[in-house]
């Protein structure tokens, strides 16, 4: 299986998240790239491509300019006005106030942000840029006829909605991919995400559209980030009705029960007859994940790598989340390893 994967990921490296009260090193630091690029070395999985440039076209497909503009400028405003840590929000919007972007620095990331753990620093814009471009140049080898093929995207996407960032993520590549397979002339895509966090920001950006079926297993939004989105009765509405299913589930949640909702998520994929599916592949639902509450241990990763290519779908895996940065590479490839095994 050929991997995509861009060097200017490491430009994303901010010094500060926002964690329990303090400011802690990142949980999403630029190692975590590493290890999974050491693991696809060692089982020589396949060549490791780098990206190619889409252009901002395929980006304003599915966020909002005035947004991407923000990402844009957000570390040189921050910087600008001689802060002396790095840009996080730390006011919003919120019930009954005025949703609309302020000119302040302040307020701008306020109103673009949906949780204060994720800062915004110099090299962000081009490491999110950089990312969106692996999932394209991903899409591009699917289409292009690969059975399988790996965006090792950097920083993550899932949690990117049409004009917010938070939970590590800027842009949701896995929507960017899905759309360009679609202008392409892909009919229908599904979005399987298996991280443990719900996929907010790509339920957001195609929650009215039935040419993309999206599903995510995670944490239930009781318990677990982002916790406003995710419960189960989410469905998709007005076309869209009936193309969004969610999957939560409790704290400790064991891998057989996991897989009965994979299971359940793969017989719906099915039955929609996809064109291709993009699997938002996240593997902090790892027993160990310093952030997370499921408890999948690493061979059960091969296991429901295997699950998936039983589908037969053409299938671009787009990383997501993993925290345990020991683990990273192993559960990772585990998965793209029984996918390949069981083709
Ligand atoms: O998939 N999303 C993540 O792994 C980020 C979670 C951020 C929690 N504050
Ligand atoms: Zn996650």
């Amino acid at each position: 299986m050929k991997t995509v994967f861009s060097e200017d990921h490491a430009l994303r490296d901010a010094k500060t998240e926002l964690y329990g009260g303090e400011l802690v090193q990142p949980f999403e630091r630029p190692s975590r790239a590493r290890y999974i690029v050491d693991r696809l070395r060692t089982v020589e999985l396949g060549p490791i491509l780098p990206p190619e440039d889409h252009g901002m076209d395929p980006i304003l497909a599915i966020h909002d300019a005035d947004f991407v503009t923000f990402l844009q400028e957000a570390g040189e405003a921050w910087a600008a006005e001689g802060y002396k840590g790095e840009a996080i929000a730390t006011c919003w919007p919120a019930r009954r106030m005025v949703q609309k972007c302020p000119s302040h620095i302040d307020g701008k990331l306020g109103y673009y942000a949906l949780a204060a753990e994720t800062a915004i620093t110099e090299g962000t814009w081009k490491a999110a840029y950089a990312s969106a471009q692996v999932a394209l140049t991903g899409a591009d080898l699917v289409r292009g006829g690969e059975r399988g093929a790996f965006a090792l995207c950097r920083p993550p996407g899932h949690h990117a909605a049409f004009d917010m960032f938070g939970g590590y993520c800027f842009l949701n590549n896995a929507a960017i991919a899905a759309q360009s397979m679609l202008d392409h002339g892909a009919k229908r895509i599904a979005i399987l995400d298996v991280d443990f966090h719900h996929g907010n920001g790509t339920q957001d950006i195609f929650y009215t559209r039935d040419d993309v079926f999206f599903a995510s297993l995670h944490g239930a939004p009781e318990e677990a980030f982002p916790h406003f989105l995710g419960y189960a009765d989410e469905t998709g509405t007005g076309a869209g009705e009936g193309f969004t299913a969610n999957y939560p589930m409790p704290p400790d949640t064991p891998f057989s029960e996991w897989r009965k909702a994979l299971a359940s998520a793969l017989d719906r994929i099915a039955k929609y007859a996809p064109d291709a599916l993009i699997v938002s592949l996240g593997v902090d639902t790892f027993e160990t994940d310093p952030i997370s509450f499921f408890k999948l241990a690493s061979p059960d990763f091969t296991t429901y790598g295997g699950d998936i290519a039983d589908l037969g779908l053409p299938t671009l895996f787009v990383m997501e989340g993993g925290y345990d940065i020991d683990e990273i590479g192993l559960n990772t490839v585990n998965v793209l390893e029984g996918f390949v095994g069981a083709e």
